[in-house]
């Protein structure tokens, strides 16, 4: 399915006196306030969040799975899917390949799809997870990690083919994230485990192409209970700079224990340059993989206005992967991103309006309340109309989600793929 231009700019024939209203209202507002409006709404505009592969069919847990019907049951399809979100959202211009459950039959098919929606692929995904059908080796016990150098091997190896197969395609970045770790005390040898885990990505980085990156995730526990190889930022970081100046750190928003103070890790990563890539979601209590900004929208907007000001004031970190990583099981998938995606450029439209300089001033002063008032100032700020105009200018809808409804994109993908296609994933 095909979201026509036209129905979206007929769509939008309701809403755009109100728009326009309370557009210019919000624009003379910030205006007076020192802020350049067109400069926010062009970044707002060119912010682009990679939807991951395995997002597009129900979401679920290890009790069950409810469909929503007219899932994917392709890489073709999924890359209709992301079209859809793209062309109400204008956000989402970017597809992550998790492999193997995504692997193209046919490469040049696939671009062509991709590129007539406006869909780059971004960073691909490996994993070692879970064992495959033909192979020789299991992950029960571990895989970059295991003990056995067998297995350790089909784990390198899996991940050089990763590589390629992003190659191909235009990736120009590996995703590792392990599952590896032990479910008891006494099981491991956390010296060994992390000395296996540190060779084994060494040996994937001398297969990286010079203009890849390699994105290293960590994760503190689940589905390993006791310890986990890579558990936090820093086992994450050490072994990025044990690989070389290729690697780096990821940062996944779910992947830390209740209360960590998040925006602190990724404004020093991006100090040191080694902030690599960015996952969105969000949680109550642990890796809750929910709709982005739905529990915690102040956190989301603290960690925006680190990363801006990583953005503005650090050459030394390169430009962000940024993916969605979330999927929950009671929502139509397209409806969950297209509100973790509102939720993205909602906090990062706050994070522009914080006044730096000012900011600066108040912390050199030790105006602890000023500090606090510039950044609620900020956060309080309902910048929506900001979000409408940055879709409107790329031919996006006013509002995704009312559109989405409006055109009756999952009864047209149910007509069109039927009730019980099931989409590849977890
Ligand atoms: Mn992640």
């Amino acid at each position: 399915m095909k979201i026509q231009k036209e129905h979206i700019v007929n769509y939008n024939k309701k809403g755009i006196e109100n728009h326009n209203q309370n557009f210019d209202f919000l624009a003379n507002k910030l205006t007076n306030q020192g802020n350049d409006v067109n400069a926010i709404v062009s970044k707002l505009a060119d912010f682009q969040v990679a939807i991951p592969s395995w997002a597009l069919g129900a979401g679920g847990t290890r009790f069950g799975r409810f469909s929503f019907f007219g899932e994917p049951s392709n890489l073709e399809q999924k890359i209709e899917d992301i079209g859809v979100l793209h062309s109400l959202t204008q956000t989402a211009g970017a597809v992550s390949l998790h492999i193997p459950w995504d692997i193209p039959s046919d490469y040049n098919a696939i671009k062509e799809k991709a590129n007539a929606l406006d869909i780059k692929f971004d960073a691909v995904n490996s994993n070692t997870f879970q064992d495959q059908k033909d192979a020789s080796e299991s992950y029960k016990y571990g895989s970059l990690s295991n003990t056995s150098q067998a297995v350790r091997e089909q784990a390198i190896q899996h991940n050089l083919d990763v590589i390629k197969i992003g190659d191909k395609l235009g990736s120009k970045a590996l995703t590792v994230w392990l599952a590896d770790g032990s479910c008891f005390p006494g099981q491991n040898n956390f010296q060994t485990a992390f000395q296996n885990t540190q060779d084994s990505l060494i040996d994937i980085y001398k297969g990286l192409p010079n203009d890849w990156k390699m994105l290293v995730e960590y994760k503190p526990y689940e589905p390993n209970f006791y310890s986990t190889v890579i558990q936090d930022w820093g086992a994450s970081l050490m072994l990025a700079n044990g690989c070389g100046d290729k690697a780096y750190t990821l940062v996944d928003l779910g992947h830390h224990l209740p209360n960590s103070n998040i925006e602190q890790i990724v404004s020093i990563l991006q100090l040191k340059g080694k902030l690599g890539g960015f996952h969105f979601n969000d949680s109550k209590y642990g890796d809750d993989d929910l709709t982005v900004g739905s529990i915690k929208p102040y956190a989301l907007f603290l960690i925006f206005n680190e990363l801006v000001y990583g953005m503005q004031n650090n050459p030394q970190n390169p430009d962000l992967a940024w993916m969605i990583d979330a999927s929950h099981n009671v929502k139509d998938p397209l409806e969950d991103l297209i509100q973790s995606l509102e939720a993205i450029q909602e906090a990062y439209a706050k994070a522009l309006l914080i006044d730096q300089a000012a900011l600066k001033a108040a912390q050199i002063d030790n105006d602890v309340v000023k500090c606090q008032e510039i950044l609620q100032g900020a956060y309080r700020t309902d910048v929506r109309p900001l979000l409408e105009k940055a879709r409107l200018e790329r031919g996006g809808a006013l509002s995704p989600i009312q559109a989405y409804r409006a055109l009756d994109v999952r009864n047209s993908l149910i007509k069109e793929r039927g009730k019980n296609t099931v989409a590849t994933g977890l």
